[in-house]
C-alpha cells in the first residue's frame, strides 16, 4: 500500500535531556530492546518477577499466560495466574500503607472545579475512606460479584467507591458523569447492577450539573423498560457541602425517594474502619467499562483482577519513568479507561502522588492547566490532543505567567496527535527539555505502543511495550515485513488485555478476532518504517481511498492545522464519480480568523505541498465546533453523513453538543 505524505512527516530523532536519561528505568535503546525481548522469549520470567511485586494471599498453580487467539480452534480466551488468590484494593493501598511504610505519603491532591477547593489525601486516609465506603456497600446488600454502577464527578470520593468495590469484591462499572440518563440507563441495565452511586450536583466550569435529578430520569427509564435492578442510590452531597459559599449557596433542588436513596455523608459516619478485603480468583472481573459508542452500541469491556494489576503497574512505571518524588497528573476523566488505568489503578500500585483534577482546563481562566502545574510542582503530565489544541489557540501568554520548570515529561494519548500540536506541546510546555510519550491503547488493551523516548524517538512514532507483539496485516491477513503499512493486529496476549464483552462473547470474538483468525484486531491502521517504528494512521474505517491510494483522515488533518488559521480538522470521505473518494474537510479556525475564498486557496495549497496532488482536499467547510464525543473523540460518522447529506443520523447520544450537527448541515458545501 502506498501512503502519500509518509515521507513527508517529520522523523528526525529527539533526544532526552541527560539527567533524565541517566535516572531512567530505561535509560536507552539497548536496555529497552533486552527487556523487550527478554518479555517475549520469556514471558513467564518476565511476568513472574513482576508479580513477585505484590501480594498473592495463595500463589498461581497455572502458568502466567494461558490463550488461545484463533477462533476456528475453539473459544478465544486469556488468563493470567490461575490459582492465584488476591486483591487489588490490598495490593494498591494497605501494601503500600502496611508493608512500604507510604501511609503519610499523598496519593492525591484534589483539586475543585474552583481553584478555592483542594483538599490532600494521603496513602492512610485513603485506605480508611475505601474501608468505611467498603463496609457501607456490605451493608447494603453488596456481594462479591454484584455490579455497581458509578456516575460520579471527579471528586475523591469516585476513588472510593471504585476502590471499596475492588475491596470486596464487587464489579464497578463507571459511568462518565457527562452522559445522558439514556446512556445512563442503558449502561446500568446491560451491567444489571444492583447499587448506583451518584451525587447532588457537580459544577462543571460555570455550568451547574443536576446529577442526581439525571440519575432519577435514568432509573425511571430503566423501570420503564424492564423491572430495575437498582435497589439503593447512594448520593454524595458534594455540591451542597463543596459548593461556592457551601451549603447557604445550594441552588439545587435535589429529588429524593427515602425508600431507595441514602446519603453518602450519613451512611460513611458510623461505618467502621476496617474491613477484610475479600481474596479474589485471579481471574475474577474486576470492572466493566463501556466503549464510546462512536461505532454503535456500546460494548461492556471486562478486566480482570491479576492481570490488570501487574500490566497497569508496569506500564506506570515505564511509560512515565516513575520516580518516588514525582507529582504525577493525568487530566483524564476517571469515566474513561486513561483515568481507570493511569490516575487510579497504576499510580496507586506504584505508590505515586497524583493531582486528581475535577474542573474544565478553561476555567475559571485559560492559565487553568498552568496554574495547577506550578501550584503541585507537577513533574509528570498526560493529556490528549484535544486538550492541547484547544489551549494552542489562547497563544503562548496564558503560560508565562507561570513556573512551569518543575515538568519533566509529556504524555499523550486518545487519538493520533498532529505535528502542530505535538511541537507547541513539546516547544511551549515542555520548552524543549521534556520528552513527549505517545501512548496508543484502548479501552480494551490497556498501553501497549508507547514511545520509549527516554531511549531516544522519533516523535509521533512507537515502540511496543513489554510483552506486546503488534504485527502489520494486509486485506488479506498476510503479515507484512519491514516497511509496511497496513492493520494493526497482535499475536499474542498481555496481562492486561479485556478478557471479554461483559455477558456477550460472541460479540467480543466477533469483533476482535473474526477478521483475521489468530489475531487481535485494533481496528487502526499502523505504518512500520525502516527503522522499525510504528506510526499510528487512525482507525482504518477513517482510511480514505483517493483514486486508488489509501491515505489516513489524520495525515490530512496535520497539514491543515499546520495553517496558522486553523485550531483544528477534521476530514472525512464523500463519493467521487472519478476518483471513488474525495476529501471532504471540517476546520475550526482560531479566534478572530476568517474564514475566506483566499483561505481555502491556502489550505488546498498546503494539502497538495505536504502530501502530494492525489490528496488535495475537493470540499473545505467552515465548522465553528466538531461533532465530538463526550470524551472528545471527534464523531466522523456524523461528519461523513453531513458531507453526503444524509439526514438520518441515528443514535446520537454520545454526542457531547447536538447543536453543532445542525449548524454543520446548514454551513455545508454542495459543490466543490
Ligand atoms: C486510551 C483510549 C481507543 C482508540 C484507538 C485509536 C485512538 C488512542 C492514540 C490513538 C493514535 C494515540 N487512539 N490513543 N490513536 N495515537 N496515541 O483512548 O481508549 O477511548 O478506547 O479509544 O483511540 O483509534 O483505537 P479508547
Amino acid at each position: 500500500m502506498v501512503v502519500p505524505g509518509s515521507q513527508h512527516i517529520e522523523d528526525k530523532m529527539y533526544n532526552p535531556p541527560a539527567e533524565l536519561q541517566r535516572d531512567a528505568h530505561v535509560p536507552d535503546f539497548n536496555s529497552y530492546l533486552a527487556l523487550y525481548r527478554k518479555s517475549l522469549e520469556n514471558p513467564e520470567g518476565f511476568w513472574k518477577e513482576v508479580a513477585d511485586e505484590f501480594f498473592w494471599k495463595k500463589p498461581a498453580t497455572g502458568p502466567m499466560l494461558q490463550y488461545n487467539f484463533d477462533m476456528t480452534k475453539g473459544n478465544i480466551y486469556v488468563k493470567c495466574m490461575e490459582g492465584a488468590k488476591t486483591n487489588m484494593c490490598y495490593n494498591v493501598l494497605d501494601r503500600n500503607v502496611k508493608e512500604r511504610n507510604l501511609g503519610e505519603q499523598v496519593a492525591y491532591y484534589w483539586e475543585g472545579n474552583s481553584p478555592d477547593h483542594h483538599m490532600a489525601i494521603t496513602y492512610r486516609q485513603l485506605l480508611s475512606q475505601v474501608c468505611r465506603c467498603a463496609n457501607v456497600l456490605k451493608q447494603m446488600g453488596v456481594k462479591k460479584g454484584d455490579r455497581v454502577s458509578i456516575y460520579l464527578p471527579m471528586i475523591p470520593e469516585l476513588v472510593y467507591t471504585m476502590l471499596a468495590c475492588a475491596r470486596i469484591g464487587a464489579v464497578h462499572s463507571i459511568v462518565f458523569a457527562g452522559f445522558s440518563s439514556d446512556s445512563l440507563c442503558e449502561r446500568i441495565m446491560d451491567a444489571q447492577s444492583r447499587i448506583l452511586v451518584t451525587a447532588d450536583g457537580v459544577y462543571r466550569g460555570e455550568k451547574l450539573i443536576n446529577l442526581k435529578q439525571i440519575t432519577d430520569e435514568a432509573l425511571e427509564k430503566c423501570r420503564e423498560k424492564a423491572s430495575s435492578t437498582v435497589t439503593k442510590c447512594l448520593v454524595v452531597k458534594h455540591h451542597a457541602l463543596r459548593a461556592k459559599g457551601g451549603a447557604a449557596c445550594n441552588k439545587l433542588q435535589t429529588p429524593w425517594d427515602s425508600e431507595c436513596d441514602v446519603w453518602w455523608d450519613e451512611a460513611m459516619r458510623d461505618a467502621p474502619e476496617e474491613c477484610e478485603p475479600e481474596w479474589l480468583d485471579a481471574e475474577d472481573p474486576l470492572f466493566i467499562l463501556y466503549t464510546s459508542g462512536s461505532t454503535g452500541k456500546p460494548k461492556g469491556v471486562l478486566h480482570t483482577v491479576a492481570g490488570y494489576l501487574l500490566y497497569t503497574s508496569l506500564t506506570f512505571k515505564y511509560v512515565f519513568d516513575h520516580h518516588h518524588d514525582d507529582v504525577y497528573w493525568c487530566t483524564a476523566d476517571i469515566g474513561w479507561i486513561t483515568g481507570h488505568s493511569y490516575i487510579t489503578y497504576g499510580p496507586l500500585a506504584n505508590g505515586a502522588t497524583s493531582v486528581l483534577f475535577e474542573g474544565i482546563p478553561v476555567h475559571p481562566h485559560v492559565g487553568r492547566f498552568w496554574e495547577i502545574i506550578e501550584k503541585y510542582k507537577v513533574t509528570k503530565f498526560y493529556t490528549a490532543p484535544t486538550a492541547i489544541r484547544l489551549l494552542m489557540k489562547y497563544g503562548r501568554e496564558p503560560l508565562q505567567k507561570y513556573d512551569l520548570s518543575s515538568l519533566r515529561i509529556l504524555g499523550t494519548v486518545g487519538e493520533p496527535i498532529n505535528p502542530e500540536a505535538w511541537h507547541w506541546y513539546y516547544d511551549v510546555v515542555g520548552r524543549g527539555k521534556c520528552p513527549v510519550v505517545d501512548t496508543f491503547w484502548q479501552t480494551e488493551t490497556v498501553n501497549v505502543l508507547l514511545c520509549f523516548v527516554l531511549a531516544n524517538g522519533k516523535h509521533l512514532a512507537t515502540f511496543p511495550f513489554f510483552g506486546v507483539e503488534p504485527t502489520i496485516l494486509n486485506e488479506h491477513g498476510e503479515e507484512l515485513e519491514g516497511e509496511a503499512e497496513g492493520y494493526l493486529v497482535f499475536r499474542r496476549p498481555w496481562p492486561g488485555i479485556m478478557r471479554t464483552v461483559y455477558r456477550n462473547q460472541e460479540r467480543f470474538e466477533n469483533t476482535y478476532f473474526r477478521k483475521f483468525p489468530g489475531f487481535y484486531v485494533t481496528g487502526d491502521g499502523c505504518r512500520r518504517d525502516k527503522d522499525g517504528y510504528y506510526w499510528i494512521t487512525g482507525r482504518i474505517d477513517d482510511m480514505l481511498n483517493v483514486s486508488g491510494h489509501l491515505m489516513s483522515t489524520a495525515e490530512v488533518e496535520a497539514a491543515l492545522t499546520e495553517h496558522s488559521a486553523v485550531a483544528e480538522a477534521a476530514v472525512v470521505s464523500r463519493p467521487h464519480k472519478v476518483k471513488g473518494e474525495c476529501l471532504y474537510c471540517f476546520v475550526t479556525l482560531k479566534d478572530h480568523r476568517e474564514f475566506t475564498h483566499t483561505l481555502v486557496e491556502e489550505l488546498k495549497r498546503l494539502v497538495r505541498e505536504k502530501i502530494g496532488p492525489i490528496a488535495t482536499p475537493d470540499f473545505i467547510q467552515n465548522a465553528p465546533a466538531l461533532p465530538k464525543t463526550r470524551s472528545g473523540k471527534i464523531m466522523r460518522r456524523i461528519l461523513r453523513q453531513v458531507a453526503r447529506n444524509e439526514k438520518d443520523l441515528g443514535d446520537l447520544s454520545t454526542l457531547a453538543d447536538p447543536k453543532v450537527v445542525e449548524i454543520l448541515f446548514s454551513q455545508r458545501c454542495e459543490a466543490a
